[in-house]
């Protein structure tokens, strides 16, 4: 009656109003919930970014990078300088001096990135401060910092996290704070350390790596001097008969050996500290730090293996893999994948080094037929290890998750378009062990249910519970992002930063490792914040949030495991 009372244009109007809001929620709904399933880590149907094919690409089928679709359109600002024309590996002896050119112009701190910083990158910038300033009060020039115990802990004797923040402080252009450590490097810095048991990889990924990284980035020589210092006491450890490293040295003494109760060494460790290697000798043109990358990358390529999968334990005397170890893609075994087309990469994808590509490709199609399986009740694709070589375990450790960012890096670098689909679903895995916990922490391992009468895909085992901030997946979140510009991949970063912020931020300063992330009250602060935590995981999380695709182009830049940056070399015959 009320309907038949208003007038005709009362009545259009009315209707005209409800079309439209028909229409509204025809259109937004979908978009809301489909972010709020993301977000919540319950979308199990992966929207396929536009631009990409669903479902396995023909196994020759290499990526034309320029077919995917572009990253979104940004404000261009101008590119670095070219690389410096340094001598390749191979080429004439330059010395340090005359090469002491980097792909910056000096001065630049702080202008890495012509663009605006976003709020959440000045969200990360103030947890970089925060970090920073725990390890100025109470750990400055040592190894590690303990916020909460507010000291700090000898591992090298060397700065580890001094050396290993130099790039970030850089990249986020923290000027102040590097003149400080510079200073601290030209003055402080002694690799003379009389330690038994240094270990090769960790100070080659994390001291040499970093250093040279920090040389890129400044144009600064001392960097490149230290560099080539610890270098020369490193070369020692691969003198082996085999030509593998041995695991530990002594810096002061030269002494390499391995660890007293074995002589088999993490197959991880061994092989991953070639790009180092291979970039101090193009800057300094001393070619034995290249002869002994190569020699460790030809003995491996000549080792048995098992469709591209090695064990995770290799004897460094004879060279030969354990037969019958443990094949896993977590620790011990995850750099020596990523290596493989980071070395393939930075030597300008040379034909000499297709070798390794060869090494990578069987290797991923080693992981699709025997590592690959999906969870129930919701289809999770998961990596899970093979114990003893043979037997299937569903447990995944967070150190895999670097391997979307691996695969994405790669597809952009040629590999083909299936290692981009499962880099997708293996990313979406990653997100859920943060978001299936309390905190939004993920633990150190998960394990995932293949039973078909399951109820949840994960479960965490009580001793695995912890989470040390590790970068793995904020690192794969940057490769996905730069590679298919979905924008979805710096939401999901943002939650796990907002994750650390509320469980491992300390007062004054500092932010910690927790013991539980299954337990949203009492998540227990352990005293260490690990120096991975300042070179990798704020560093990758300022990168995921810029929208400068210039910072650090990765046409032209490769990050080693422990994310610091070295250039791409021109392509060599
Ligand atoms: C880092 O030191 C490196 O990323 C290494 O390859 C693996 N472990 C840590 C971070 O989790």
């Amino acid at each position: 009656r009320r309907w038949r009372g208003i007038s005709r244009f009362q009545r259009r109007l009315v209707l005209l109003l409800l079309a439209l809001a028909l229409f509204v929620f025809w259109f937004a709904l979908p978009r809301v919930a489909v972010m709020e399933r993301a977000a919540a880590g319950q979308d199990l149907q992966m929207v396929d970014p536009p631009g990409f094919e669903a479902g396995p690409a023909k196994p020759e089928e290499r990526a034309d990078p320029t077919s995917a679709s572009p990253p979104p359109e940004l404000p261009k600002p101008p590119r670095p300088p070219a690389l410096p024309d340094a001598p390749g590996v191979a080429g004439p002896a330059a010395g340090v001096a005359a090469s002491r050119r980097s792909p910056l112009p000096a001065g630049s701190l702080g202008r890495l990135s012509e663009t605006s910083p976003s709020r959440r990158q000045l969200a990360v910038l103030e947890a970089m401060q925060h970090s920073w300033k725990a390890y100025e009060l109470y750990a400055w020039g040592k190894d590690e910092v303990h916020p909460l115990s507010k000291s700090s802990a000898v591992w090298m004797g060397a700065g580890l996290t001094l050396i290993d923040s130099l790039d970030t402080l850089m990249i986020m252009g923290m000027s102040q704070q590097v003149a400080k450590a510079r200073e601290w490097v030209a003055t402080q810095l002694n690799f003379d350390v009389d330690k038994p048991h240094t270990n090769v990889f960790e100070t080659t990924i994390r001291l040499l790596g970093g250093l040279l990284s920090a040389y890129h980035l400044s144009n600064d020589s001392i960097y490149l001097d230290r560099a080539l210092q610890l270098g020369e006491r490193l070369l020692p450890a691969f003198s082996s008969p085999s030509g593998l490293p041995y695991s530990d040295i002594n810096l002061h003494t030269g002494q390499a050996s391995n660890p007293v109760w074995t002589v088999e060494s993490s197959t991880s460790e061994v092989s991953s500290v070639q790009l180092e290697l291979r970039e101090l000798s193009r800057l300094t043109g001393r070619p034995e730090f290249a002869d002994a990358a190569d020699r460790i990358s030809r003995v491996l390529h000549s080792a048995d293996k098992k469709d591209g999968l090695v064990p995770i334990y290799v004897n460094s005397v004879t060279g030969r893999l354990h037969n019958g170890g443990t094949v896993s893609l977590g620790a011990r075994g995850d750099s020596y994948y990523e290596y493989l087309i980071k070395q393939f990469v930075q030597a300008g994808k040379s034909r000499s080094f297709e070798y390794l590509r060869d090494d990578w490709l069987a290797a991923m199609d080693g992981v699709a037929k025997h590592l690959v399986r999906e969870s129930q009740p919701h289809r999770f694709k998961f990596v899970g290890e093979l114990l003893g070589g043979t037997t299937f375990s569903p447990k995944m450790d967070h150190l895999v998750c670097f391997l979307p960012g691996a695969l994405a890096y790669g597809f952009l670098h040629g590999m083909p378009r299936e290692h981009l689909r499962l880099a997708e679903q293996l990313m979406r895995t990653c997100y859920i062990t943060y978001t299936t916990t309390a905190t939004g922490l993920a633990p150190e391992i998960t394990h995932f249910n293949t039973d078909a009468a399951s109820v949840a895909d994960t479960y965490v085992k009580p001793l695995d519970r912890h989470n040390i901030q590790r970068p793995e997946t904020v690192e794969s979140l940057f490769y996905m992002w730069r590679v298919t510009g979905d924008r979805k991949y710096q939401d999901w970063g943002w939650a796990i930063f907002q994750a650390f912020e509320k469980y491992t931020k300390v007062q004054p300063a500092g932010y910690v490792s927790i013991s539980d992330v299954t337990n949203a009250r009492n998540p227990g602060k352990r005293t260490k914040c690990e120096s991975f935590w300042f070179a990798e995981t704020l560093k990758y999380f300022f990168l995921l949030f810029s929208e400068d695709n210039d910072l650090l182009p990765l046409d032209k830049w490769l990050f080693n495991t422990e994310a610091h940056p070295l250039p791409i070399w021109p392509r060599q015959p």
